[in-house]
C-alpha cells in the first residue's frame, strides 16, 4: 500500500487514461467550481475527461473555463471515476447507476459515508474546492489561472464570501494563493453570490410573505405557485436561506421550497454551536453543523410543521446540554475551591 492517499490518488492518476469527474444533484458552487477545477486541470494533463452534472450546470457558471464540456449523462467506459462534494453516492443521481464503488471520492462533508475505494474526506475544510486546492499540486496537477477560478468560485460559494463560522486563516492562505494565480476575486465574488435575476428577488418577496417565526428559529416557504407566477426557472431557494439567516436573533433559519415531484427541499442554517447536520441525518439527508438539507416526500404544509417541531426540540436539547455543561463546570468549581 502507500504511504498516504495522496501518493494513492498520484499512481491512480497515472495509471487512469480516460476519467469521470462527477458531483451532485442541483449543484452549488463547490460542486461545479470542484468538478471543473479538478477536470480542466487533468485535460492539461492530456487525460480524456467527462465532467457531468445530472442536472446541468446553473447559467451563472457559464463563464468559468470548461463549463461547455459539462454534461448530463456519462458516455462509454472509464479508467477511473471520481465523485466531488458528495457525501453519499445517492447525491449523484443516477449518473453512476453502472459503477458500484467509484475510485475516489473528495469531499468536506461531516455526514459522508466514505462510499469509493479512495476516500479524501476533510470535514474541517471550508469546501471540497479548498481541499483540492491543498492537494491538487502533491498530485502532480497544476493550478493555473482558470482552474484557480473554478477552485476560488468553490470557496466563495461555501463561505458564503468568507463568512461561515468555519471560515479559517489557512481557507484564506488557500484563496490567496488561488488569487496570485490569476483568480479574478471581485469578478467571481459577483458572479457567484451578489448577481441576482429580476425573478429570483421576485421569487423572495413571495417566500418572505410567508415568513414565519417560533422563537429563535424562523423559516419561510416557497411554493411551485410562485415559481409559475414569478417565472423564476431554477427548483432551488434562490439562495433565500440566505436573508433569513441575517436575521440577528435567528438562532435556526429554515426554508421550504416546494418540487413538482411531490417532494419538499428542506434546508437549515445555524449560528454557531448549534449543530444542524443530525437533524437533516434524521429525515435521510445531511451536510454540516451550520448548514445542511434533505427532500422530504410529502405536502408543504405537512413537512413544515413536522420539520419545525423536531428542530424545536433540537434547539432545546442544545440549550439544555450547555445548561448542563455549564452546571457541572459550577460543580467542578465548587469542588475545587470549596
Ligand atoms: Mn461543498
Amino acid at each position: 500500500m502507500y504511504d498516504s492517499i495522496d501518493e494513492a490518488i498520484k499512481v491512480k492518476f497515472a495509471e487512469s487514461q480516460s476519467i469521470l469527474i462527477v458531483s451532485h444533484i442541483r449543484p452549488d458552487g463547490d460542486a461545479v467550481g470542484s468538478l471543473l477545477g479538478l477536470g480542466l486541470a487533468l485535460i492539461h494533463q492530456g487525460k480524456a475527461v467527462q465532467m457531468v452534472l445530472e442536472d446541468g450546470l446553473p447559467d451563472k457558471y457559464l463563464p468559468l473555463s470548461g463549463s461547455d464540456l459539462v454534461r448530463r449523462t456519462a458516455q462509454g467506459e472509464f479508467d477511473m471515476s471520481i465523485v466531488v462534494d458528495c457525501s453519499d453516492i445517492e447525491r449523484t443521481g443516477s449518473v453512476l447507476s453502472n459503477i458500484s464503488k467509484p475510485d475516489l471520492n473528495i469531499d468536506h462533508h461531516k455526514t459522508n459515508l466514505n462510499f469509493a475505494a479512495l476516500n479524501l474526506v476533510e470535514a474541517d475544510s471550508v469546501a471540497t474546492a479548498a481541499t483540492l486546492a491543498e492537494h491538487m499540486p502533491s498530485w502532480g496537477l497544476e493550478i493555473d489561472c482558470a482552474v484557480a477560478s473554478c477552485l476560488l468560485t468553490g470557496i466563495i460559494a461555501d463561505t458564503i464570501g468568507f463568512r461561515t463560522s468555519n471560515i479559517s486563516a489557512q481557507a484564506l492562505r488557500l484563496s490567496a494563493d488561488l488569487i496570485d494565480k490569476g483568480a479574478d476575486l471581485p469578478k467571481l465574488y459577483r458572479q457567484t453570490l451578489v448577481s441576482r435575476s429580476f425573478e429570483a428577488i421576485g421569487f423572495w418577496g413571495a417566500g418572505l410573505n410567508r415568513l414565519g417565526r417560533d422563537g429563535a428559529i424562523v423559516w419561510a416557504s416557497l411554493t411551485l405557485d410562485d415559481r409559475r407566477k414569478i417565472g423564476y426557472p431554477d427548483d432551488d431557494d434562490a439562495d433565500l436561506i440566505n436573508i433569513l439567516a441575517a436575521i440577528g436573533d435567528a438562532k435556526i433559519a429554515i426554508i421550504f421550497v416546494e418540487h413538482e415531484n411531490g417532494s419538499v427541499k428542506v434546508s437549515w442554517r445555524a449560528q454557531a454551536g448549534i449543530d444542524v447536520s443530525g437533524i437533516a441525518l434524521s429525515f435521510g439527508g445531511g451536510g454540516h453543523a451550520a448548514a445542511a438539507g434533505v427532500d422530504i416526500q410529502g405536502d408543504l404544509t405537512e413537512v413544515r410543521d413536522s420539520v419545525i417541531q423536531a428542530t424545536k426540540v433540537l434547539l432545546a436539547e442544545t440549550f439544555a446540554s450547555k445548561n448542563n455543561k455549564i452546571l457541572v463546570e459550577e460543580e467542578k468549581g465548587e469542588h475545587k475551591y470549596g
